[in-house]
């Protein structure tokens, strides 16, 4: 407990080096992946939202606080990957157009990954087309979109438009999700899947191809 705020606090101040140690610590000492996530590295990162929202702390001190969570969670991948049933199936998973946030997109790949998906990450800020594309060339079953600014969910209703204007929306699942995005504005959409985190998306994508 005392080494999971410790990771807490330590991403707090966007010490990427001592949060990697501990986390590496804490998997040595046998603490649970999702518990290093949720009580640890999350833990923290809420904490910043909070002093984000509050102007207690800005924008560089976010993005540092950020990378040292991308370091953490990427140590944390080869742990996360939940043990059982593999699907095969590809996926092309991307943060929409105008916007920056990779943390929950890069642990929906983590989980979807460890669910033995292949995935496609076309990484941040990408525009409808290039989902499309990538779908087509990469074969992919499902497209994943993530957004966490009320000003850029409404671009994953121009990835459901392109999709259909290219002919593959049949052929496709579309997941979306992200803090602003609920049950409701998925289906105002016409989306597929909405689901609230990571590890359920990763369920349902499974879900989706069997
Ligand atoms: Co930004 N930011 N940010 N930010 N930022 C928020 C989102 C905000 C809520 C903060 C606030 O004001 N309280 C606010 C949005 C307000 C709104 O639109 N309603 C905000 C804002 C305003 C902004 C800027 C506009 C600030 C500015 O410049 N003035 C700017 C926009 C830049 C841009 O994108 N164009 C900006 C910038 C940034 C940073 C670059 C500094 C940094 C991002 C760095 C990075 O990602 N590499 C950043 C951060 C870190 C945040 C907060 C603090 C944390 C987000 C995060 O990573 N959370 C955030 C406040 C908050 O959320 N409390 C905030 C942890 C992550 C695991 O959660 O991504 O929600 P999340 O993922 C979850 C679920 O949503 C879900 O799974 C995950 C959990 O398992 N999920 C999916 C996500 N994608 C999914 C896809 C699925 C299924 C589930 O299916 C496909």
């Amino acid at each position: 407990e005392e080494l999971l705020s410790q990771i807490s606090e330590f991403l707090q101040k966007g010490r990427a080096k001592n949060v990697t140690a501990l986390v590496q610590q804490a998997i040595d000492e046998g603490i649970p992946a999702t518990e290093i996530l949720e009580k640890g590295l999350l833990d923290g990162m809420n904490i910043i939202g909070e002093k984000f929202k509050n102007n207690e702390v800005y924008v560089p001190e976010v993005l540092i606080a950020a990378r040292a969570m991308n370091a953490g969670t990427t140590l944390l991948k080869p742990h996360l990957s939940s043990s059982g049933f593999k699907a095969a199936g590809k996926a092309v998973i991307g943060t929409v157009k105008g916007d920056l946030h990779d943390i929950g997109k890069n642990l929906v790949r983590m989980m979807m990954e460890g669910k033995g998906l292949e995935v496609i990450d076309l990484g941040t800020d990408v525009a409808p087309e290039k989902f499309i594309e990538a779908a087509k060339n990469e074969n992919a079953q499902i497209i994943a979109l993530s957004a966490l600014l009320t000003t850029t969910m409404t671009e994953m209703k121009n990835v459901v438009e392109a999709a259909k204007e290219a002919g593959i929306r049949d052929q496709v699942t579309i997941m979306v999700g992200g803090a602003p995005i609920t049950q409701s504005f998925c289906d105002s959409i016409g989306a597929d899947i909405y689901t609230v985190d990571a590890a359920s998306a990763a369920d349902a994508a499974v879900a989706a191809l069997t």
